[in-house]
């Protein structure tokens, strides 16, 4: 039998470590996540777009840990605040704060303005010790609620409205949010050709020195 691969799920976002494990069900991979490993270092998030902070993230774990690594740096842009959070999604109401009051800040800002549309972007970067990586982007369009409502996903899913289905992504079961969702989308295009990602990975991991006894 095949030996599966390890691949190091390099979040420590709950929300999104969940949607991906059930996503990644099923493909010959050893699931880890950062939690898998002692403590390292925060890892590095200053670009100036998805794609480029997923990389970073990715290939920092890869490096440190010495395994492939798959990130996935997403956030939400909203038309009338010129595509904020946008990139800064997860710091928008400061370091500490939760999830809630990301929303509620949000739905603050937009008091009064008509236009809620609004995005969510993902860009998933699945890299290797030595640097290279590959990407993979995706997007949902929605709009913005005037309240928060459902309690399921994470992250700013209850005020974000999704029309085809008549309801926000706190709303839809896990599941149904993959079908549609910008992550859910970014996967999809992964697991298409993942066949050839674990041919790249193998091929551009370091030749692991064999020990003998
Ligand atoms: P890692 O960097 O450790 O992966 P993070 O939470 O810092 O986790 P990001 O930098 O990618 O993640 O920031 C994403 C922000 O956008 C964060 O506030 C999330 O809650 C939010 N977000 C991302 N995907 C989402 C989704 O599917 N539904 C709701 N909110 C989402």
């Amino acid at each position: 039998m095949k030996e599966s691969m390890t691949l190091v799920i390099a979040t420590s976002n709950k929300g999104k470590t969940a949607e991906i494990k059930d996503l990644l069900k099923g493909f010959p991979v050893d699931i880890k996540n950062l939690n898998d490993f002692g403590p390292i270092p925060p890892l590095k998030e200053e670009g100036n777009t998805f794609d480029e902070n997923a990389y970073q993230k990715a290939s920092f774990a890869a490096r440190i840990l010495g395994l492939p690594a798959l990130s996935d740096d997403s956030g939400l842009l909203v038309e009338a605040l010129d595509g904020a959070p946008g990139i800064h999604s997860a710091r928008y109401a400061g370091e500490n704060a939760t999830d809630e009051q990301r929303y509620l800040k949000l739905l603050d800002e937009m008091q009064g303005t008509s236009n809620r549309n609004a995005a969510f972007e993902c860009a998933i970067s699945i890299a290797v010790p030595t640097g290279p990586a590959l990407t993979y982007e995706a997007r949902c369009q929605g709009l913005i609620t005037e309240r928060p409502a459902g309690s399921n996903g994470f992250g700013y899913d209850p005020i974000f409205f999704y029309p085809p289905l008549n309801k926000t992504f706190a709303e839809l079961t896990r599941e149904e949010k993959s079908r549609v969702s910008h992550r859910g989308k970014a996967f999809a295009e992964l697991k298409d050709e993942f066949d050839k990602v674990l041919i790249w990975i193998r091929q551009n991991m370091p030749v692991q020195e064999i020990k003998h006894g």
